[in-house]
């Protein structure tokens, strides 16, 4: 028999519902549970392309919106050799944030459709289950301030919740929408049950590309 892959699960949501938390602890519970679990975020600003993309969140640099969105499904696909390893070694990899937002944002701005949008990532690996964190705006808003990034303003991100409402249409991929208003453990233990239910059923399926 085939060993075990590992699960590829991505969890997107909007600004502040809480996906860098969730995504530790999530990774924290599956090792003491006794899984191989790693970590991944998007962007990972690590990397050569990972600054650039760093630098223009930041403000310091303008780059064309065409070039930001290349640079954003790079900055995934130059992790897919790594990831496919960990996958094939049995280890479960949960990223925070993947090609979702990478659509969800850029098809926000003008003139931006949503199939243009999605070509870079087309052939990624697919993820085995996308945790969508749903927080209404009034609720993100009472946890602090927006910062001084890109996107990070009320009407952008209500266009960017309208994206990510259609791309959760498409049912080749496994949504599941969770209640981020919960509290952080509350949140904590509904994640690690729906992660550790797809677990299992990865054994049966082969990683395909999304
Ligand atoms: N982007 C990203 C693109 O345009 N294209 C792409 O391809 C990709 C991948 C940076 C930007 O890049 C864009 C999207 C973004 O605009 P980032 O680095 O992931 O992306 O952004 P961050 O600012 O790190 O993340 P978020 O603002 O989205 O926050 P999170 O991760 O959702 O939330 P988290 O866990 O940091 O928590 C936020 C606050 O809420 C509290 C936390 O303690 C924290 O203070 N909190 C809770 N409070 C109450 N109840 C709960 N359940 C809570 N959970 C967390
Ligand atoms: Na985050």
């Amino acid at each position: 028999m085939a060993a075990r892959r590992g699960a590829l699960i991505a969890l997107e949501g909007v600004d502040r519902a809480g996906k860098s938390t969730q995504c530790r602890r999530l990774v924290e519970a599956l090792r003491e549970a006794g899984h191989r679990a790693d970590l991944l975020r998007f962007p990972d600003r690590t990397t050569e392309i990972g600054q650039l993309i760093s630098s223009y969140l930041g403000r310091e640099k303008n780059l064309e919106d065409h070039t930001i969105h290349l640079l954003f499904s790079a900055n995934r696909w130059e992790h897919v050799p790594m990831m496919k390893e960990k996958l094939h070694q049995g280890i479960t990899v949960v990223v925070d944030r993947y090609a979702f937002s990478g659509v969800a944002f850029t098809s926000a701005k003008e003139n931006f459709c949503l199939e243009w949008c999605k070509q870079p990532d087309v052939g990624l690996p697919k993820p085995d289950l996308i945790l969508f964190l749903q927080l209404s705006p009034e609720a993100a808003a009472e946890r602090g301030n927006f910062g001084h990034e890109r996107y990070e303003t009320s009407s952008f991100q209500e266009k960017v919740l309208q994206s990510f409402c259609c791309l959760m249409e498409d049912k080749t991929l496994n949504w599941k929408t969770v209640d981020a208003s919960k509290s952080i453990e509350d949140l904590h233990r509904e994640i690690k049950s729906i992660a550790e239910e797809t677990m299992q059923e990865t054994l049966r399926t082969p990683l395909r590309g999304c």
